[in-house]
């Protein structure tokens, strides 16, 4: 795949090859009806992108079943995600239910709050006392609670440990919030090598195996840099599953991935970077070499008693077992 990266680098040919993409996937014919339904229509930040019916998640618990978010499945790297809008003020309760139904570890977001100006995803969980804010948010229509526990930053991200409570049950679970915070909407991370730290970061938190609920990935249509994350994820694991780079098929991939939800990568670019990240990262983990720079901190890991596993990360040993992934 290298060799069609510089193929297509040297004849300047990526906006034909997102063009390609593009008219393929138009071919595709999935419906979105339950999206444009009159109830649902405010429950959706853009007119234009809608949640195919048939990839759709629904929510159980109370009398609306719509949400804008997708189960994004590639078998053949045995990764599932969900992918899903930036929270709407009336949407914040439903995307903390659809993470507790679904038990997932961890919820990636690739968006800042405020972006150009505009608010671009709605501020979903709580800031915390260290930064002036509330420690818990209250769902009053789900009945929810979410706390925040602990907050490390990195270099072009910010992990949090958010507990949520149902408080019907009173159970609780920690999930992982793993926010990257300098990818420009339509725009590409600043470096391979920045991304792929933050990938690894949230591998080696268990958040993307096979036995927790899918990693709820979001940015704000749930789109463009969602779908350049999992893009890059997925064929680094078909990567390393082949031990090669010539076997995989980036295009093919985004391809299958865009039966799920449509639209995934939005310009020419997100798809260059993709490719670019693939094999910079095949070339590290091939040679089974060190990426992650990514230490969790006691405090990011250890609040509250036996509710997150402990894991001490050895980079060497945690790259090891990723073909059980
Ligand atoms: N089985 C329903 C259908 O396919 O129409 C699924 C569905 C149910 C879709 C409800 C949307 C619904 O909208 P709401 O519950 O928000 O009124
Ligand atoms: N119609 C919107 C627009 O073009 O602005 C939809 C949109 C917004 C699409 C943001 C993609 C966007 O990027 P991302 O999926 O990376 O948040
Ligand atoms: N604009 C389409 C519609 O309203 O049906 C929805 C859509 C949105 C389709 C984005 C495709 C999209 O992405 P792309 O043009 O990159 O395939």
């Amino acid at each position: 795949m290298e060799k069609e990266f510089h193929e297509i680098d040297s004849k300047n040919a990526w906006a034909q090859a997102f063009q390609q993409i593009r008219s393929e996937s138009g071919n595709y014919n999935f419906t979105y009806k339950d999206a444009r339904k009159a109830e649902n229509k405010n429950l959706n930040r853009y007119r234009d992108v809608n949640p195919y019916d048939h990839s759709r998640v629904r929510l159980s618990k109370g009398d609306k079943d719509y949400i804008n978010a997708s189960f994004v499945e590639i078998p053949a790297a045995r990764r599932a995600y969900i992918l899903t809008q930036g929270p709407l003020p009336i949407t914040t309760g439903h995307f903390w239910l659809m993470i507790w139904e679904q038990k997932s570890k961890a919820v990636l977001m690739l968006n800042r709050v405020i972006e150009k100006n505009t608010v671009k995803c709605h501020q979903y969980w709580p800031l915390g006392s260290h930064h002036d804010g509330e420690d818990e948010m209250v769902l009053k229509d789900v009945n929810l609670k979410v706390t925040i526990c602990g907050e490390k930053e990195a270099e072009n991200y910010t992990v949090r440990e958010l507990l949520v409570s149902n408080l019907d049950s009173n159970e609780s679970r920690m999930v992982l919030h793993f926010h990257y915070t300098t990818w420009p909407d339509f725009g590409v991370p600043e470096s391979p090598s920045a991304f792929l730290n933050f990938l690894m970061a949230v591998r080696d938190s268990g958040a993307l195996n096979q036995n927790v609920g899918p990693a709820v990935v979001h940015c704000s249509a749930g789109i463009g840099r969602s779908g350049t994350f999992c893009l890059v994820d997925s064929c680094l694991i078909l990567i390393e599953e082949s031990g090669c780079t010539d076997t995989v098929n980036v295009q093919k991939v985004l391809l299958e991935m865009r039966k799920y939800r449509m639209g995934l990568i939005q310009t020419p670019d997100q798809l260059r970077f993709s490719y670019l990240a693939i094999i910079e990262g095949a070339k590290q983990i091939l040679a089974d070499q060190k990426i992650s720079e990514y230490v969790p901190s006691k405090s990011v890991y250890e609040l509250p008693d036996g509710v997150f596993e402990e894991k001490q990360i050895n980079n060497n040993e945690s790259e090891k077992p990723k073909k059980n992934i």
